[in-house]
Order: structure tokens, then sequence, then C-alpha cells
């Protein structure tokens, strides 16, 4: 008997798969440090209103407000590093025919634990690109709050604000996985911002197991088969330290 209700449940769904997806949110890092979206108290947006920072609109009017806020968390997710949790998501291909991961997380964190194939649904904070034209570049050292970019636009996070199309070649990997999957692993979203947060019932309706794990209820739980109320940090290592038992070190 597992530790917490649904665990059980969820290892035999798991088990049971071929092809996984698994999904992430901002509580997937929680417990590393980067604070969620919405989760009072320190909850990233307590202070601000969200159409103000992650938006073009709202860069275009603040530029440097918009710039600063996003300096701040690259600073502070810098000193952050990925959990057990993390590493546990990173030993999970092996154990399945077909694997993908698919994070709203911006952070690098699955990454920095070892995940070699991350789909960044929302991008990363610590890559930009020109506001104007969209293409890659780098700031230089020192270069205003925010830099130009050499074709005089300002520089801006890789990030995708709301409003805004997510890489078409993320979206097709997403529903390609989505749609063979058996089971699709939720973690850490409040699952209110789409297209992640249809993520689960593109998967259900295809005829995949739906194991959310989130201390707290989400949008995503009512379609959930399997609800494993609890922390990523010590629930994933459980999980995975259990299939890898059952598929005997794959
Ligand atoms: C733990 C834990 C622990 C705590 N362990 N768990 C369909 C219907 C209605 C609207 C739309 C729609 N389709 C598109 C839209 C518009 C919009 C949208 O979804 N709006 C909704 C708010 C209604 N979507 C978009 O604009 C997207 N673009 C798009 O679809 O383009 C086409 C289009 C355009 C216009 C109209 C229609 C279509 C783009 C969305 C981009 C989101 N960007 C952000 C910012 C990224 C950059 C940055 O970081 O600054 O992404 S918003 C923010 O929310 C961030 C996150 O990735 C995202 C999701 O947040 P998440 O991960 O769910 O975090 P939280 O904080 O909300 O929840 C944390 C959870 O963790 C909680 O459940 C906790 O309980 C849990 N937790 N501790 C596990 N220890």
């Amino acid at each position: 008997m597992s530790t917490h209700p649904g665990m059980d449940e969820a290892i035999d769904i798991l088990a049971g798969a071929r092809r996984v997806v698994v999904t992430t949110g901002a509580g997937m890092s929680r417990e590393s440090g980067v604070p969620t979206f919405r989760d009072a108290p320190n909850a990233l947006w307590a202070d601000y209103n969200p159409e103000d920072l992650a938006t073009r609109a709202g860069f275009a009017r603040d530029p440097a407000l918009v710039w600063r806020w996003y300096a701040e968390r690259r600073r502070m997710i810098a000193e952050t590093t990925p959990h057990a949790g993390h590493r546990a998501i990173a030993r999970m291909p092996r154990l399945f025919d077909g694997f993908l991961l698919l994070t709203q997380n911006i952070d690098n964190l699955h990454t920095t634990a070892g995940s070699s194939d991350v789909v960044e649904l929302h991008g990363n904070i610590f890559r930009f690109k020109c506001f104007e034209n969209g293409h890659p570049a780098t700031p230089d050292e020192g270069a205003g709050e925010p830099p130009r970019c050499q074709c005089g636009s300002f520089l801006r996070p890789d990030v995708v604000w709301f409003g805004e199309m997510l890489d078409p070649h993320h979206i097709d990997r997403a529903y390609a996985a989505l749609a063979t999957c058996d089971a699709i692993l939720v973690v850490g979203t409040s699952g209110l911002v789409y297209p992640a947060a249809g993520f689960p019932a593109v998967a259900r309706d295809a005829g995949a197991r739906v194991v959310e794990v989130n201390p707290e209820p989400s949008g995503v739980t009512p379609i959930a088969d399997v609800f494993v109320r609890a922390g990523a940090r010590d629930t994933l290592p459980l999980l995975v330290d259990a299939l890898e038992r059952l598929r005997g070190g794959r």
C-alpha cells in the first residue's frame, strides 16, 4: 500500500501503458522555489495584473516594466535547482515505447534535471527574441532595459504571452502524442490556460487514462481517472521507483 490515496492506481495505470505523455505546470517547480502564477500568497501575479505584463500590448505600453519583471524572475530562477520530481521524470522515457514531456514552464528545470527532449510550450525565460520580428537574439550586457535588437526594435523574452500562438511544431508534436498515448500524467497545473489546459481531455477522448498529481484540485481533476493529492517532489520519485521495479529496470 502506497502512502498517498490513488498512488497504487496511478502506478497500475502507468505500468499498463506503452505510450505516455507527461504534462507539467508551475506547481512542478514550486518545491524548487519557483513561485506559481495563481497560488496565493506568493503567486507571481499577486501584485500585478497579468494583462499588464504577459501580453504584447503590455510590453508595448511599458517595455521597461515588463523587461524588469522578467529580469527579476530570471535572476531568481537561475538560483534554483531541479528537485527529485524533475529527476524522476527524466528517468521515465526508457520505461515506455513512446514518451513525450510537454511543459508549460519556462524555467529550464526539466532540461537541467536530465530530460533530453522537452517540449517547452510557453518558451524559455533564458532565451530572447526580437519584439517586432521574432528572430532569436542575445542581449548585450548592460544594453538598456529592454536592450535593443540589431534591427532597432526591443528585445523580449522568448516566452509565449496571452493572445500569442504557440510554436506550431510544438502543437503538432503535442497533439500527435495526445492522440496515441495510453496514459497522460498531469502534474502541477491549474488547468486554466489553453491550449495546454485542454490536453488531458484530448488524450482522454482518444482513449487515454488521466492521472493527476497536485496538492489541490484543479481544472483537470473532474476528468482525471486518478487524482493523487500531493506535491510533485515526493510523489513522482515514488511513482517512478515503483514503475522501474515493475518493469525490471527495462
Ligand atoms: C503543485 C504544487 C506542488 C502547487 N506539486 N503541484 C480557449 C478558451 C478560452 C481562452 C482561450 C482558449 N484558447 C486560448 C485562449 C486564450 C488564452 C487562455 O487560455 N486564456 C485563459 C486564461 C482563459 N491562451 C492563450 O492566449 C495562448 N495562446 C493561444 O491559445 O493562441 C491562440 C489563440 C490566441 C487568442 C485567442 C484564442 C486562441 C497562450 C497562453 C500563454 C500563457 N502564458 C503564460 C506566461 C508565460 C510566460 C511567463 O512565465 O511569464 O504561461 S500565462 C501562465 O499560466 C504561464 C503558465 O505556463 C500558465 C499556466 O499556469 P500553470 O502552470 O497552470 O500555473 P498556476 O499557477 O496557474 O497553477 C499551479 C498549480 O500547481 C496549481 O494547481 C497548484 O495547486 C499546483 N501546485 N504546488 C504539484 N508542490
